[in-house]
């Protein structure tokens, strides 16, 4: 137990308000008896901050005196969340803060809620990597992380008359976790052009001129581990104008407003995380973004590698950089530019160096998701990198056509180059040929990676070259943080928090399955989470719900592929259903409170449309005395991750509902999994590894199966289909306005009736509203539904983000973790 380490005149020195007083009336300037919640919050989080300083400078130091291989982890999101109660966890003071903080009249959770969330991300991807940075750190891994720092994070979203709002999300003002690190500078060049030369040897290089020049600035940002003296570093960039451009030239020239407009254009690379989420579109901006932040990374690992003054073919034993998707592919050719261009390696000697260096791990097979640049747009932005990748591609499908001398279509299939008009360049290809691995995040994913999309690779490389490593959640957040309760009596039984360091040990959970006392604990924790969810929902929407109806949730971005309109359409069918019933009828229904979160893209507008239609929904259904406490439809505003710390301990279900074979793994369906709630799935992602950890007994599983996508979407594009009856209703309904004007909906359903219904919305309708009545049969039988829910929990384990950082660890990257035993 972390907390019970803490030495005992430290955690004097805490009740005391020592630190917390001192920032108050020092840094911050004011005195306690102005001290407001706000105040509280900054005061309380420099305090922790100290701590955390400390041990991160340690770690630095150990890190380099030892020279271990490092990780180093490029990602364009980190969907951070809030830093405090994460901190107070980690360091184990959390329980004496609160106590100090008591003294002084203020209620700890009001003073965490004061923190805005670092919300640097879309969703699943960019969590990944934050529990990733939380992992590698509990678990003593020499790692960093590589990111942008923007002045926006994702939007924030407000509801207005059923219509989704974005709001910029300005959150760096006031931000204690970041250090800038004014002296820490890289000037990355774009455009201008390449010119060959003859060097000292006698031989042709190549030299990159007259570009323009932006500065990056490191911003750090600490990663304290679990019960560890480790503290990682978070490494993001911040773009400027170099300085020695703007002043001068244009200053002297008496041109001060358009020195300020290339300031201002330097400094608009990092103003902004792009929201698109799975999808792709080739801004020159994103490009920018993409290369200045792995330029700027590149330089800081040679920089620290140099400084070693070993030889570059010992590169690969000192370095292990993961690509989180293809985002940051331009980091590959950045490094044999660096080898070849500046430090004079050879093409193979080079090349060697990089492909054992780089992981490229796949989140989606998506179609629309998949990165491509064209290459006028490379040309002009990165002229010299387009020569690398033209020439990667050359040695590439050489090797092929050797290997291959017969089948003539396998090089323009797997060329790096897509002969269109434009011509494009495909960054996942790009990234496997500069990877030594390939892996997706689920087994259904990275069987269907191998058999689809990169077949032709597999019969290139060998299978070896792809592996799965499945997602998962580090149970510190996830489950201590979010559902503290319910982390303190599994304690109990357990005799410590051990598991929070070794999840499979929760299996000794199933043990207690049958003790009463246990069992009621267990209920009272899942109603309290749900009233405390009530209560936001209270607060948020105006909305009562009743905490003994089932809460049913599906919280993630606003997708058609993840089918937020088949839950719509399902609510509506209940809804319907209970119109017709008669009131003996009624009082057999079992109530239920369908709750519904997630961000659209702001230039997706079907998702946009499945937002607006979920809203009148609610306003129908909420609003219909004949509906009462049976129905109620929710949509919580702005999801995001310390959202999500309050809805995943308060679902009875949640549906992880993607159409099959299109989810590369879902990590929120674990979340929910861990905190005691059961779920309604296809079989997709990593639901179908769920079910095998804790037996389809425990799951209510659904729908079409991957194999059989194909050639369903082949029958409707024959004509071959005819609209599911239950769901005809259902547009019926819709089509007779009574969720407001149907021409705001008809996008929606002429995409299922008439455009072929790609996400095969009518296909598994029935089956998905049959699993729903199992659902609420299930639900009514209570003490099984709480035996299903304990058992799942117990059998978790396998999802903790600790197995999924040794894996990667031991199979893509050869680190070790760095002991700290002093
Ligand atoms: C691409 C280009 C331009 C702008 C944005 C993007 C982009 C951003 C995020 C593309 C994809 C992005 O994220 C995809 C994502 O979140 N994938 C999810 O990754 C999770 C972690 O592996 C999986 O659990 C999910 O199944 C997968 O959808």
């Amino acid at each position: 137990n972390v907390e019970a380490s803490i030495p005992e005149p430290l955690r004097e020195a805490w009740r005391e308000h020592k630190y917390f007083v001192r920032h108050v009336e020092t840094t911050l300037a004011r005195s306690l008896y102005n001290c407001d919640e706000l105040a509280a919050y900054s005061g309380t989080a420099l305090a922790f901050r100290d701590r955390l300083i400390i041990e991160w400078n340690k770690t630095q130091q150990r890190q380099t005196f030892t020279d271990q291989k490092r990780v180093y982890y490029l990602s364009l999101e980190f969907l951070m969340g809030r830093t405090l109660d994460n901190a107070m966890l980690n360091v184990g003071l959390k329980d004496v803060a609160r106590d100090g903080l008591s003294d002084l009249g203020f209620r700890i959770e009001d003073v965490i809620n004061q923190e805005h969330d670092a919300a640097l991300g879309n969703g699943g991807l960019g969590r990944l990597a934050a529990c990733f940075l939380d992992s590698m750190a509990t678990l003593n891994y020499p790692a960093w992380g590589y990111g942008l720092r923007y002045r926006y994070g994702i939007f924030k979203q407000e509801i207005v008359n059923g219509y989704q709002v974005e709001i910029p999300d300005y959150w760096l003002d006031n931000n204690p976790w970041e250090f800038p690190r004014h002296e820490i500078t890289v000037d990355i060049q774009f455009y201008g052009n390449v010119k060959k030369y003859q060097d000292e040897n006698g031989r042709i290089s190549n030299s990159w001129e007259d570009g323009e020049i932006v500065q990056a600035i490191a911003y750090d940002v600490p990663i304290p581990g679990y019960g560890t003296k480790t503290t990682n570093n978070l490494r993001l960039w911040s773009s400027k104008a170099s300085s020695g451009e703007f002043d001068f030239q244009k200053f002297n020239a008496g041109d001060y407003e358009s020195a300020v407009a290339d300031q201002q254009r330097a400094e608009t690379i990092s103003a902004v995380l792009y929201p698109n989420d799975n999808l792709e579109r080739g801004k020159e901006l994103r490009l920018k973004q993409q290369y200045f932040w792995c330029a700027a990374s590149l330089f800081d690992i040679v920089r620290r590698f140099k400084k070693t003054k070993r030889a570059w073919a010992e590169f690969p034993d000192q370095v292990a950089i993961q690509l989180n998707d293809t985002h940051p592919t331009l980091a590959i050719v950045e490094l044999q530019r660096i080898l070849i261009d500046k430090e004079g390696l050879e093409w193979d000697e080079a090349w060697n160096i990089v492909t054992k260096t780089f992981g490229y791990t796949n989140h989606t097979v998506l179609p629309e998701a998949l990165e491509k640049w064209s290459v006028p747009l490379m040309q002009n932005l990165l002229p010299r990198h387009l020569q690398i990748i033209y020439e990667v591609n050359l040695f590439f499908l050489q090797s092929v056509e050797k290997r291959f001398p017969n089948d003539r279509d396998i090089l323009s299939r797997v060329s790096i180059i897509e002969e269109s008009h434009p011509k494009m360049v495909r960054m996942a290809y790009l990234a496997i040929i500069g990877s030594h691995k390939v892996n997706g995040v689920a087994e259904l994913h990275s069987d269907l990676l191998k058999s689809t999309l990169f077949k032709d690779f597999v019969k290139i490389y060998g299978p070896d070259r792809f592996t799965n490593v499945t997602n998962g959640i580090t149970p510190r957040r996830w489950l201590h943080q979010a559902n503290p309760r319910l982390s303190a009596l599994i304690a109990e039984k357990l005799g410590g928090y051990d598991f929070l360091k070794d999840l499979t040990l929760l299996d000794k959970v199933e043990a207690f399955v049958d003790d009463k006392a246990f069992r009621e604990e267990w209920a009272v924790i899942k109603r309290e989470n749900k009233l405390r969810l009530a209560r936001h929902i209270k607060a948020t929407t105006g909305f009562d719900v009743n905490p003994n109806a089932l809460f049913d949730v599906q919280v993630k971005r606003i997708h058609e592929y993840k089918r937020q309109q088949l839950n719509i359409f399902g609510v509506i069918h209940r809804y319907l259903s209970i119109k017709a019933m008669s009131a003996e009828e009624k009082k057999k229904v079992v109530p239920r409170v369908s709750i519904f979160g997630g961000k659209a893209a702001p230039g997706y507008w079907m998702a946009k449309t499945i937002i607006h239609l979920i809203n009148n929904v609610a306003d129908v259904v909420n609003k219909d005395p004949e509906v009462g406490d049976l129905l109620k439809v929710i949509f919580i505003a702005d999801y995001n991750v310390s959202k999500a710390e309050i809805i995943c301990p308060a679902s009875d279900i949640s549906e992880h509902i993607s159409t099959a074979g299109t989810e590369g793994s879902g990590t929120s369906n674990m979340k929910f999994v861990l905190n005691g709630g059961l779920i309604i799935g296809t079989c997709d992602g990593a639901n179908i590894e769920i079910t095998r950890e804790i037996g389809e007994q425990n799951i209510f599983l659904f729908g079409n199966l991957a194999e059989d996508v194909e050639d369903l979407r082949h029958r409707h594009f024959y004509g071959d289909f005819k609209l599911d009856p239950q769901l005809e209703r259902v547009f019926d309904a819709i089509k007779d306005n009574v969720f407001g004007d149907k021409a705001d909906f008809s996008a929606l359903t002429s995409s299922i009736e008439e455009h072929g219904d790609y996400y095969l919305v009518s296909d598994d309708f029935n089956s998905y509203i049959t699993t729903h009545e199992m659902v609420d049969e299930a639900f009514q039988n209570q003490e099984e539904w709480l035996a299903k829910s304990i058992t799942s929990v117990a059998r978790m384990g396998f999802f903790s983000m600790d197995r999924v950082t040794n894996e990667y660890a031991d199979s893509i990257w050869n680190v070790e973790p760095l002991d700290v035993t002093d």
